[in-house]
């Protein structure tokens, strides 16, 4: 299979992107896709939904343990398709439409979910059907600017803060945000899809202790399968100066938004996917894993660092890194070409304070997949070097002014610099073929 060829011999750094298991992949392609169950255990529109029930109440359980979390205190929708059909039922559960959302901007670090619109257009169906007013980054030390974050929700009064991130190398605030939000009387949702996997490993802070829902996709860090899961809070949601207690009521309102609301019949493949990582979630050899993400991150960063690249912030606290490719006479766009002709995927990003999103000057790079692979500090520093050496506009083979389709013709057609990604491509091949593939090698 020419796909399975191409991330085996290839060095896979998007950020969001892993390798999943055999069992899981197993489960994924199981019986369980052929059955249609609309509604939730113990209470569907069909038939012989025995098997499934059992099922998805399994995968409930697990997603609690995993966290950590009081069943009492917290609970779980395993039903969402991916992460952004959860997000939406999110907001259609708690936010009335044209209601407030704040999310980190796109170009920021943000998600397309958490509310993207231009000056000139509203690209999300967040900024569609609810109103939209982004936070941002300080774009000279690329770490989120809370203190504009709480001057504007001070005026905008949202309805929901969204804690999360798609390119943000750094912790959040979850305790800021928190008390942001309660001075808003506003819900604070995280959205750990990034971290998921670190967050299950204790090896970063976790949201669970300050937000009110927390969403997620199951296939970045977290290594299963692609789907998503809402985590909401149950009982006390505050007490006023006299004693009474005002509970929340999340349970009926997002369960019903996911189905009937949004949703037809859950994909009980995915939910069994998602049940296998999760107990794979549990285990000692996942929390080193996920340390090792970190380590091989951290590996990553401080050798282009040494190969003179800037990173913003400076470095990583999580499993990626965005490197500002504004002093090199290149951009994201034309590095990741190169890269991606050298048998290296990454992504083009914007960097804090890019003037276009349409040339944005920054590559995102990721440790989940190759780590997943067995590779380790001294194999992310070689991945470094593939990296510089792969960087090969900037030495000026190419017109730097070229369109980008202009410069991908140029790619393929220059003869010198055909030669050098030819070998360069070559040496990324024998280096990535020695790892080995989780999953079904067989596929
Ligand atoms: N688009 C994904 C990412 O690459 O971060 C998140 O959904």
């Amino acid at each position: 299979c020419v796909c399975k060829h191409r991330q085996t011999y290839g060095l896979e750094l998007i950020a969001s992107e892993n390798f999943t298991s055999r069992a899981v992949l197993e489960a994924l392609g199981s019986c369980m896709n052929n059955k249609y169950s609309e509604g939730y255990p113990g209470q569907r529109y069909y038939g012989g939904t025995e098997h499934v029930d059992e099922l998805e109440r399994l995968c409930q359980k697990r997603a609690l343990d995993a966290y950590g979390l009081d069943s009492e205190k917290w609970g779980v929708n395993v039903q969402p398709y991916s992460g952004s059909p959860a997000n939406f039922a999110v907001y259609t559960a708690i936010v009335e439409p044209h209601g407030r959302i704040m999310g980190l901007d796109l170009p920021d670090g943000g998600h397309l979910t958490h509310g993207f619109m231009t000056e000139k257009k509203k690209i999300s169906a967040t900024s569609i059907f609810f109103e939209s007013m982004p936070y941002k980054v300080n774009p000279e030390t690329g770490y989120i600017d809370y203190d504009r974050l709480q001057e504007n929700a001070r005026l905008f009064h949202p309805k929901l803060i969204i804690a999360g991130t798609s390119c943000y190398s750094r912790n959040l605030d979850y305790a800021r945000m928190r008390r942001i939000a309660d001075e808003n009387s506003a819900y604070l949702m995280a959205d750990m899809a990034h971290i998921s996997g670190l967050v299950a490993a204790g090896v970063v802070p976790s949201p669970f202790e300050y937000c009110d829902i927390v969403s997620t996709t199951t296939h970045k860090t977290l290594r299963g399968c692609r789907a998503g899961i809402i985590f909401y809070r149950r009982g006390v949601r505050s007490v006023d100066a006299k004693g009474k207690e005002t509970l929340y009521n999340l349970e009926s309102l997002i369960n019903q938004a996911v189905f009937p609301g949004l949703q037809g019949g859950p994909h009980n493949h995915a939910i069994a996917g998602v049940a296998v990582a999760l107990k794979q979630a549990m285990t000692p050899e996942f929390r080193a894993y996920q340390m090792q993400v970190l380590v091989n991150c951290k590996a990553l960063a401080n050798a282009l660092i040494n190969h003179g690249y800037n990173i913003v912030t400076g470095g990583s606290d999580n499993h990626l890194i965005l490197l500002d490719l504004r002093s090199k006479s290149t951009d994201g766009g034309r590095a990741e070409k190169v890269l991606e002709a050298c048998a290296i995927a990454c992504n083009k990003n914007t960097c804090p304070g890019d003037k276009s999103a349409l040339r944005p000057s920054g590559l995102r790079f990721g440790s989940p997949a190759l780590t997943s692979r067995g590779l380790v500090e001294e194999d992310f520093r070689k991945v470094a070097e593939f990296i510089h050496r792969g960087n090969l506009n900037h030495k000026g083979s190419l017109d730097p002014k070229a369109t980008l389709k202009e410069f991908k013709e140029a790619l393929a057609q220059g003869e010198k610099f055909q030669q050098r990604v030819a070998e360069l491509k070559a040496e990324v091949e024998a280096f990535s073929g020695q790892f080995p593939m989780p999953g079904l090698p067989e596929l």
